[in-house]
């Protein structure tokens, strides 16, 4: 088989970018070594800059995130039993962010590449990109017990933190950095009407917690929790207890609690590759980079990457320049590197860190102390939080 560009990996990476390439008339395949349902049932991300909406926009799927989609105009930083709001609106001079589920998103892209008649390769055992330091880039796989290999002229490895494409670079061609964080996130879903209109970023004694949702009647809830935790440990009654302890009392005594239907406990990491470009595979995504997140910029950088990407492969197509592809990694990464900044940040300034002591400590509290009483710094924050311009 061949086509023009494969893309490993059927996530909201792989799946934009298929999308985009797709409408310009450039042939692709995706491959993924899980199935459809399997990716369905994957919960993540919930916030969307607007950059990410304009981006699902230009791909033509939008229609749905703009019925069903709740924007949200600011978000609360609670501490000490008080409220901070984060006017993101008038911060910013007029932007805001877009809460709607990653699965939704993933869900939309699906079912426009099937109406398309786009190839996916669902459960593709085994697949490894070669040929991308020469002229002749291939992607073999096995499906059903045969080997298959799909020629073409680039690779795009959308295939996440653990995919096969950063794997299969020479050591001593792609240098890493990373930042392993000492707690993480114990999420749940649950079919009750958010605490809040807006987002809770709750900094508290006993640990971070964080109050999102997915729509006005199913609300998604996180707090801090030890590596050593394991979902089993957290009963709802026990989740919810905890939940509330973290809140200011007027959040706790009007949240509404009931059964959760997803449970699952993520590790916070900061991970990034240098460059993101081997020859004829461009690395996107989460292949080349992770954030904790309190920021939630893991998927919107997914999609600037996609953005710069599809800018390259269109001049390389439509235009016969690659200048815009020599350019990919450089410009992606200046980008990424101020949203791990800022997640870092974000991460820092609101949880509990077994070591901190009472130094930090009190840097975390005049940190806080600093955002309420400056403008400057609330802007600050603002301004990454919607997104920082492509
Ligand atoms: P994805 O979504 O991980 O998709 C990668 C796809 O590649 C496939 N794959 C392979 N295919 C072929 N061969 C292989 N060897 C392969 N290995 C993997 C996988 O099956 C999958 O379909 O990466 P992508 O597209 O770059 O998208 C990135 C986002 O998904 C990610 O940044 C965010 O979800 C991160 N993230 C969150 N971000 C936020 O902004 N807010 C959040 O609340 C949030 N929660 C999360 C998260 C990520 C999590 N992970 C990765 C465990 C919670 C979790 C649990
Ligand atoms: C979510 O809704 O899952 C979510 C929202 C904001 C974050 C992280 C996760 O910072």
């Amino acid at each position: 088989m061949r086509t023009k560009v494969v893309i490993i990996g059927s996530g909201p990476s792989g799946l934009l970018l298929g999308q985009l390439l797709t409408n310009a008339g450039i042939d692709n395949v995706i491959v993924d070594r899980v199935g459809k349902e399997h990716i369905l049932s994957r919960v993540r991300a919930g916030v969307l800059e607007e950059g990410t909406v304009g981006l699902v926009d230009r791909a033509g799927v939008g229609e749905r995130l703009h019925r069903e989609g709740l924007p949200h105009d600011g978000f609360s930083l609670t501490f000490d039993g008080r409220d901070h709001r984060i006017d993101l609106f008038d911060l910013t001079g007029g932007k805001r962010v877009m809460v709607y589920g990653q699965t939704e998103l993933t869900r939309d892209l699906i079912e426009r590449r099937e109406r398309d008649g786009g190839v996916v390769i669902y459960d593709a055992v085994n697949v490894v990109p070669s040929g991308f330091d020469g002229d002749h880039p291939h992607v073999t796989f096995e499906k059903d017990g045969v080997t298959q290999r799909i020629d073409c002229d680039f690779i795009a490895g959308c295939d996440g933190f653990h995919g096969a494409s950063r794997k299969a670079v020479p050591e001593g061609a792609i240098k890493t950095f990373e930042k392993i964080y000492p707690f993480g996130w114990l999420g749940i879903l649950a079919d009750v009407p958010p605490v809040n209109h807006e987002l809770i970023y709750a900094n508290h004694p006993r640990g971070f917690a964080l109050c999102s949702m997915r729509s006005e009647t199913r609300s998604r809830y996180y707090v801090q929790c030890s590596l050593d935790d394991k979902v089993e440990m957290w009963s709802d009654d026990r989740f919810w207890d905890e939940l509330r302890r973290r809140l200011p009392a007027h959040h706790a005594e009007v949240m509404v609690t009931g059964p959760s239907f997803e449970k699952s406990i993520a590790p916070l990491r900061s991970f990034v590759v240098e460059p993101m470009r081997f020859g004829r595979m461009f690395l996107v995504g989460d292949a080349a980079h992770i954030v904790p997140p309190t920021g939630a910029k893991g998927l919107n950088l997914a999609a600037s990457d996609v953005y710069y990407l599809i800018e390259g492969l269109l001049e390389h197509y439509q235009e016969k320049s690659d200048a815009a592809l020599d350019a990919y990694s450089a410009r992606a990464l200046s980008r990424v590197w101020k949203a791990v900044r800022f997640s870092w940040s974000m991460t820092t300034l609101l949880h509990r860190f077994p070591d901190t002591g009472d130094f930090g400590q009190k840097i975390q509290e005049a940190e806080l102390d600093y955002l309420t009483h400056s403008r400057a710094a609330s802007t600050a924050m603002a301004e990454n939080y919607v997104g920082l311009p492509y």
